[in-house]
């Protein structure tokens, strides 16, 4: 197995797979199959009964999938991985599998609108109960755990507004309590923080972002110990939500990875100049980004993160309609939804990815109405800048010709 262990890149391009093994070729073969022949009866009964390793259906496993699921394990410094359908695949089958009726939820105050709609709406129909606790401050959780808390979840950093939890300062906590753990990595990729290093349980992932990275593939991934990841296999993917991922999608998670590393030092360092050129324009009321001095929460995204990531949120003077206008002046930036593409997309969350909160829990939950989210892509950053300085009400100081 040609593995070199060290180094993220070589690890998400070659690790589990031996062209040798497969005449050669340089790509993972695709496994265009739905289902897989038993050698015998009895081999077939002994695949069903666990006794053998194998593959059986691909609501189960498929090969292709599995290399899929190797390569994020290691990536995310996990023992298992898991592929599945989406995003919210990925969320729903976690919960469906951990929680039973009775239980407790303890979420973050700010999560991606479907996530907040499914806990919030979704789970409390079937006897669940949820919790929003700040979780910036971790002596909140120290104060709202008890013996029904099931699991504590959240996005780090959060989609849209930004806020950082501390990993390990949670997970001491929660796991005191005997409770899971499960994080939302989308925003950070593996490359930037391995959730699971500071004592998450479950690690999930919207592939559709970063992971993938190309705005082709609506796609899911988690990653924990063998045991978790096993039961929320054979119980929340195969029975409870079905979310299983495609193969042809698994090989297109497989390429993205490949440059995960070189897209994330690119939507970084652009984020990086964009953030700064923002705070330095007198129309801009406030920007969030991790890397900024200016930002909260910049000592804890030092220790946690080891750069600050490719999304940026902020505020215009004039709130929404002075939103909606930069919007709407922008040419070469793309209003659409989803993140962690190679074109910078822009998008308002309180009338878009975050409409499934009322107008009331947007404002309980930290989520301003004029905030605007920037994911910065991989095009030449002076054109992303420019077209920004000629949308933006006024050109800051220091660009001014
Ligand atoms: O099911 P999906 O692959 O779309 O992933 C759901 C999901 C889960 N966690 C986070 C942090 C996410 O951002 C998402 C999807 N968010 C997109 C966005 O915020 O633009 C969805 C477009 S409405």
């Amino acid at each position: 197995m040609r593995n070199h262990p060290n180094s993220f890149s070589t690890l998400a391009i070659h690790h589990g797979y031996d062209p040798m093994e497969n005449e050669g070729a340089l790509t993972p073969p695709l496994h265009l199959t739905s289902t897989f022949a038993f050698e015998t009866a009895e081999a077939g009964g002994e695949l069903f009964a666990g006794d053998r390793a194998g593959h059986i259906y691909s609501r189960i496993s498929n090969p292709t999938c599995d290399l899929l699921e190797r390569r994020i394990a290691i990536l995310e410094g996990a023992e298992a991985g898991l592929a599945l359908a989406s995003g919210m695949g990925a969320i729903t089958a976690t919960m469906w599998t951990l929680l039973a009726p009775g239980d407790e939820v303890i979420l973050d105050k700010t999560l991606y609108g479907c996530t907040f709609s499914f806990m919030q709406h979704g789970l409390t129909k079937f006897g669940i109960t949820v919790t929003h606790v700040d979780l910036t401050v971790p002596d909140n959780l120290e104060r709202a755990i008890s013996a029904k808390t099931k699991i504590v979840y959240f996005e780090t950093p959060a989609n849209p507004n930004m806020r950082l939890v501390d990993i390990q300062a949670i997970s001491e906590i929660a796991h005191a309590n005997d409770t899971y753990v499960v994080v939302d990595n989308t925003y950070a990729t593996p490359y930037l923080t391995q959730p699971a290093k500071h004592g998450a349980d479950i690690v999930l992932h919207s592939a559709t972002k970063y992971l993938g990275g190309h705005g082709d593939v609506v796609a899911g991934l988690l990653a924990g110990s063998e045991e978790l990841v096993s039961q929320i296999r054979l119980y929340g993917m195969k029975d409870m939500t079905g979310a299983v991922m495609a193969p042809f999608n698994a090989m297109l998670i497989l390429r993205g990875l490949k440059t995960l590393e070189l897209r994330m030092d690119r939507h970084c360092s652009s984020a990086a100049t964009i953030a700064a050129m923002l705070e330095d324009v007198p129309a801009v009321q406030k920007v969030w980004y991790p890397g900024l001095d200016s930002f909260e929460q910049h000592d804890l995204a030092k220790r946690q993160m080891s750069q600050f990531g490719g999304m940026i949120a902020f505020e215009l003077e004039g709130g929404i309609d002075a939103g909606r206008n930069l919007m709407n002046n922008l040419q070469l930036i793309t209003r659409a939804v989803s993140l962690g593409d190679a074109e910078t997309l822009v998008q308002h969350p309180a009338t878009m990815t975050h409409s499934t909160y009322t107008a009331e829990e947007r404002a309980l939950h930290g989520i301003s109405e004029g905030l605007v989210r920037l994911s910065i892509g991989l095009e030449g950053v002076d054109d992303v800048l420019q077209d920004l300085e000629q949308a933006l009400p006024s050109t800051p100081k220091s660009r001014a010709a």
